[in-house]
């Protein structure tokens, strides 16, 4: 395909479908989007973002990361369709249009393309990257237990063949490193955003400890305000409060390393729906989920901005 407009936003793609879309969008949207490459997974597959920005250097800028888990695959169809909103939002949604003549947004779309790619051809509820290491029998890290904050505490696990297995060190795992990289070497980023699924929930650091993190308060008050605005579009309910009290304690996770490494705004989301189709959300609700999302995005992208 050629071009975004045959581009089916309301149904889940592969990997190389995505990746040509992206390929479209920063074409048809070069004043605004740009592709960047961070790195290669373990399969050495290229893994990219995409940036969103009107100018400057170095901009304060938000992260959005989808699909680090590669079984959640209404995270990677939210994101793709909240690239293009920003797209078409942008001069006529005042709050995106502020934020982007101040800030930068980049988003990663497929931030675990080897896991992505063996769900479409061996397993449809596959979750960890697809590593592997001599005398090691199972495959594959949980990239969400890879990070360095709190890394081999309680809710990661040391047995490879876990689903929560955590990897031999922080940042083992090239699909981690490329973002570590990435968002140190930028060294400007405001508030980090990474998409999971299924709860329907918003949460803030910790994971790793039930130790309410500094500005607890603000980030409990701007989750309440986002799950809101979330609220507000379908009626659909979000919890909200800090990982570790809301859903359970996991360590080596990326929203603990981002606040640590002083991304002061760093929110988890966990998507559509509560268990009755799971990992397996129907892609009826793609568009529905991605347009509620959207408002506790803006809302949280508008107190950045502020703040
Ligand atoms: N659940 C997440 C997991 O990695 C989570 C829960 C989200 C923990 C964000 C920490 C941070 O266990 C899913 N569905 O992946
Ligand atoms: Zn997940």
């Amino acid at each position: 395909e050629r071009s975004t407009s045959s581009f089916s936003y309301s149904s889940y793609h592969t990997l190389d479908e995505i990746y040509n879309w992206m390929d479209n969008f920063r074409t048809e949207h070069s004043d605004l989007v740009s592709k960047i490459y961070i790195g290669n997974s373990f399969e050495n597959r290229s893994i990219f973002v995409l940036k969103f920005s009107t100018g400057g250097s170095q901009r304060p800028a938000i992260w959005i990361d989808t699909g680090i888990h590669s079984r959640e695959w209404i995270t990677h169809a939210t994101g793709i369709w909240t690239a293009k909103k920003i797209a078409s939002a942008y001069g006529k949604d005042p709050v995106l249009t502020n934020t982007l003549k101040d800030m930068d947004i980049f988003i990663e779309l497929v931030t675990n393309p080897d896991g992505f790619a063996f769900t479409h051809t061996m397993n449809r509820l596959w979750r960890k990257n697809r590593s592997s290491r001599p005398g090691i029998f199972c495959i594959g890290v949980d990239l969400n237990r890879n990070w360095k904050s709190g890394f081999g505490g309680n809710g990661s696990n040391k047995n490879p063949c876990s689903e929560t297995y955590r990897g031999p060190s922080p940042q083992s795992e090239p699909e981690v490193a490329a973002i570590v990289d990435f968002i140190t070497g930028h060294g400007n980023f405001k508030a980090l955003i990474s998409i999971h699924s299924y709860s329907q929930m918003l949460m803030y650091p910790y994971g790793h400890s039930l130790e309410p993190v500094s500005n607890q308060e603000e980030l409990y008050n701007l989750a309440k305000d986002a799950a809101k605005a979330l609220f507000e579009v379908n009626g659909i309910e979000y919890l909200f409060g800090s990982i570790s009290t809301t859903l359970y304690v996991a360590s080596g996770i990326t929203v603990d390393w981002a606040y640590d490494s002083g991304i002061k705004y760093a929110f988890s989301f966990e998507l559509r729906d509560t268990g009755r189709y799971g990992f397996l959300l129907p892609a009826s609700q793609i568009i529905p989920t991605a347009q509620e999302m959207w408002m506790a995005i803006r809302t949280i992208m508008q107190h950045t901005l502020n703040n």
